[in-house]
């Protein structure tokens, strides 16, 4: 008795530590996307990149008719009676219901708060109203990594919600990671809201999607149980949208042990798939850090590179700018030096410059000023249009050539590179740091 006390609280120690890793874990990416200042959401939004901080939980949606089963689960999942129960209660609206430090209810528009990836739900009229969170301390099992959203029990006919309850539910099921479906064997198994809301939730999301009979010590003999299974199985595989082979039922119960039963309960299972399903969240996350890393990285070459080209851009034009310009100051000066060499009398010139230089000039002047000489008085004048005309078109093309692309600050420039420098070093690290601590604990979990 002593060893088997013993062995459990052994296990219960390692289930905890193991809850700390992948807690810590998934808290630690969340960290490194929003920290303040080095967070990758900032630093990606600063190169026009929107990034999502991951989550630091799976949410997990159940559904199904009314009086199902799954109320009941949650509180049996939690090992906590957070989920009234009941065949005549009926869970309203959608509950959230999460791990936290103390008991708490919250309301709808707090729930918001909490969860700001469903703040899309506000868009549905009413549904806030019929929201609500509930908080509680248990440990058990994966639940502080896991929120539970339990859904209103579906019935057809005229039942009037308060609300779009199908919209709601379509919605949140493409912001969850599993989608329970109960089917019990008493209840209206073939619920036709259930079925059409299945149907088009696994148009988007079937790799989400779970079936159970639930409440299944309620089918009464093994014979009725498979009965009941092929009903429902037959059912959905009349729907073109759910039409797949291997359909897969595990039947569930929660065990009452005053009304023992001896029918196979796959409720383990569940289980299971939730942890393997934060075991693929887990690596989902790091996967996409290291992939957020390098687009980073990639983003930050690019700019860098683009402004490296448009800084080499600006030299070429400013050259190309400043050739225009001087001819375009040239042609007239040459011009009007010319005419001054060629009509001002000597006297002038020589007073100017001196008799030497004057000559020397006079004399290297010699081709343009004949040439000059040579043109009758009316093409002299056009040829002065012209030049002048030829120096404004110069001018104005050099302003045109001369536009500079916007360029980095060299401040900007450094502080890219060492944001660059830090997702390279410190994040790539931390995340293979995290990876190697998830493997860690997988392998000793495989060992026990
Ligand atoms: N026999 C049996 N009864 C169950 C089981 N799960 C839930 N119930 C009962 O079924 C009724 C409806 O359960 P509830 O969790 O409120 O269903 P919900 O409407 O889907 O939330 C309650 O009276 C529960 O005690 C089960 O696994 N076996
Ligand atoms: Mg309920």
């Amino acid at each position: 008795m002593s060893g088997k006390v013993k062995h459990r609280t052994a296990a219960n120690t390692a289930e905890a530590a193991t809850v700390t890793v992948n807690e810590k874990i998934l808290k630690e990416c969340h960290n490194l996307y929003t920290d303040a200042d080095n967070g990758l959401v900032s630093i990606g939004e600063n190169l026009g990149l929107k990034l999502l901080p991951p989550r630091k939980k799976i949410n997990v949606m159940l559904m199904g008719n009314h009086s199902a089963g799954k109320s009941s689960f949650i509180n049996w999942y939690v090992e906590e009676h957070v989920q009234r129960t009941g065949v005549a209660i009926e869970t309203q609206g959608f509950s959230f219901v999460t791990s936290g430090r103390k008991r708490e209810s919250l309301t709808g528009n707090a729930t918001l708060h909490l969860y700001p990836h469903f703040k899309t739900l506000q868009e549905i009229e009413g549904v806030v109203d019929y929201l609500n969170t509930e908080i509680s301390t248990s440990k058990q099992k994966k639940f502080s990594l896991v929120t539970f959203i339990d859904t209103p029990g579906l019935v057809d006919g005229d039942m009037k919600y308060p609300f779009d309850v199908n919209q709601s539910i379509l919605w949140l099921g493409d912001l969850c990671d599993l989608i329970f479906v109960f089917f019990d064997p008493i209840g209206q198994a073939l619920c036709k809201r259930t079925l059409n809301i299945v149907e088009q939730l696994n148009e988007s999301h079937p790799e989400r999607i779970r079936f159970y009979l639930s409440k299944a010590d309620e089918a009464g003999h093994e014979s009725d149980r498979q009965r009941v299974m092929m009903q429902i199985v037959q059912e959905l595989c009349k729907r073109p949208g759910l039409n797949k082979t291997g359909f897969e039922m595990p039947t569930i119960y929660i065990s009452n042990p005053s009304k023992p039963s001896r029918c196979v309960n796959q409720i383990e299972e569940v289980c299971k798939d939730i942890e393997k399903t934060i075991n693929q969240t887990i690596q989902n996350t790091l996967n996409q850090l290291e992939r957020d890393c390098e687009q980073i990285s990639t983003l930050v070459d690019d700019t860098i590179r683009a402004d490296n080209m448009a800084r080499s851009h600006n030299l070429k034009a400013k050259l190309k700018g400043m050739v225009f310009s001087l001819l375009g100051f040239l042609l007239p000066i040459t011009l009007i030096f010319t005419l001054l060499v060629a009509s001002a009398p000597r006297r002038i010139l020589n007073n100017l410059v001196g008799e030497d230089m004057a000559q020397a000039i006079v004399s290297f002047m010699v081709p343009i000023t004949t040439l000059w000489e040579n043109v009758d008085d009316e093409n002299q004048l056009a040829i002065l249009a012209m030049v002048l005309v030829a120096s404004g078109i110069c001018l104005i093309i050099s302003r045109i050539i001369n536009k500079s692309k916007p360029t980095l600050q060299r401040r900007s420039k450094k502080i890219l590179i060492e944001k660059q420098e830090y997702v390279n070093s410190h994040v790539k690290a931390q995340k293979k740091k995290l990876y190697a601590e998830y493997l860690q604990q997988s392998v000793s979990e495989h060992d026990l």
